[in-house]
């Protein structure tokens, strides 16, 4: 799996982890283009790199469907029966800016949980492949009490051996939208393996987790996935509960993420020289088909807002980030903190700091970016 690794990601990646695989590009190319190059963009991994051979690969679609059925790729590419669609879309993971987080945790007196994920859990692409929607009428429909689409991934959990394959599930609602796709195509390119080859699940708009790699076998089922990384993991618990009295009814399912962004130009602790202007550069995003429709940012830790103008925009769309780019005005020598915050099309924005969305779980690290550089004008 590490040959994976070092064959299909770009030398510049960084590990968080090497088994499972997690790495994130470096601060000053996560933006670089609108669209992420495939050996840049992020891997979330719970298990390892299962390497499939596609003339043997069937995908089962079962449960409350009238007559389930199996495919090949050679049936799921067959243009005559299932149309193709190609889309961009932004895949979040919800643990973005984790290492935030982090940084408060108190711990109790064990290890620090999760992926130290930075600004860099997050990519967009360019996916091919059918709508979720139009197999499912392949199989004659649902039946009538089916209302939730389970996903089976190929690979197991490392963490916790009992927890077993990767399986989770969104609603029929969202497949209905056509807002779920069967890819097989990643930016022009065969799905690398390491990002689910051959076939995967994008959910346009929903955090990561519920698009599973290395699909095997969709299930049709009556309420949201019992399956442990479903019901056991994802969830948003309140700040009040300590780390043992956590019960998964107690958590909100994590589906679409919140608007957020992150400054990804200048860096922490950088010291920048410039006559009155810092140039600044990053990223905002919303989760659900909202998208930013402005971006905003503060050289005096959050009091005076300039907005990033229109034409510093990348463009906007309902499933993807936009990339941004401003001279801040700073007439201040000495150390200041910048701040940037999003507003999305819902006039949603952030909480102005990360101990306010500070969660067990460390997910949603959603809180306005802050970072302090050393200003000499
Ligand atoms: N699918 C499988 N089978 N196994 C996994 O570990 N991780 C999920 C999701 N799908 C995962 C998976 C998570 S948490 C995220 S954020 C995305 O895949 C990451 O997709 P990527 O590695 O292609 O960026
Ligand atoms: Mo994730």
């Amino acid at each position: 799996s590490w040959k994976t690794v070092l064959k299909e990601k770009h030398p510049e990646m960084l590990h968080l982890l090497q088994f499972p695989y997690n790495g994130e590009p470096p601060k000053r190319l996560v933006t670089d283009k609108a669209i992420t190059p495939n050996s840049l963009h992020f891997v979330r991994n719970h298990g390892g790199i299962p390497l499939i051979e596609e003339k043997k690969f069937e995908l089962q679609l079962d449960g409350l469907v009238k007559s389930p059925k199996t495919y090949t790729m050679k049936d799921l590419m067959d243009e005559s029966i299932f149309p193709q669609m190609e889309k961009t879309i932004t895949m979040q993971c919800s643990g973005t800016r984790r290492i935030e987080q982090i940084s408060l945790y108190a711990g109790q007196g064990d290890e620090v949980p999760q992926a130290p994920w930075a600004e860099g859990a997050i990519g967009t692409a360019r996916y091919k492949g059918i709508s979720l929607k139009k197999l499912i009428k392949d199989c004659g429909g649902l039946i009538s009490n089916a209302k939730h689409l389970e996903f089976y991934g190929v690979d197991t959990y490392v963490k916790d051996l009992s927890v077993g394959n990767y399986v989770v599930s969104v609603p029929w609602s969202k497949v209905k939208s056509n807002e779920v796709i069967l890819a097989w195509e990643m930016n022009g390119e065969p799905l690398p393996k390491i990002h689910g080859f051959p076939l995967r699940v994008i959910v346009m708009g929903y955090i990561g987790a519920r698009s599973v790699k290395w699909l095997y076998r969709i299930k049709a089922i009556k309420s949201p996935s019992l399956a442990p990384v479903q019901s056991r993991e994802y969830l948003y618990f309140n700040q009040q509960m300590g780390k043992y009295n956590q019960r998964p009814m107690d958590g909100i399912q994590i589906q679409e993420m919140p608007v957020s962004s992150a400054i990804m130009s200048p860096w922490q602790n950088q010291v920048i020289m410039h006559s009155g202007k810092i140039r600044c550069k990053g990223w905002a995003y919303s989760g659900g088909g909202r998208w930013p429709e402005r971006v905003e940012l503060s050289a005096d830790g959050g009091f005076n807002w300039y907005a990033v103008p229109e034409e510093n925009l990348s463009k906007k769309g309902k499933w993807t980030w936009r990339s941004w780019e401003i001279d801040l005005p700073c007439d201040v020598e000495g150390w200041i903190e910048i701040v940037c915050r999003c507003w999305d099309n819902s006039l949603n924005t952030q909480p102005l700091n990360v101990r306010a969305a500070w969660n067990w779980g460390l997910h949603v690290t959603s809180s306005a970016h802050r970072i302090k550089i050393y200003s000499v004008n």
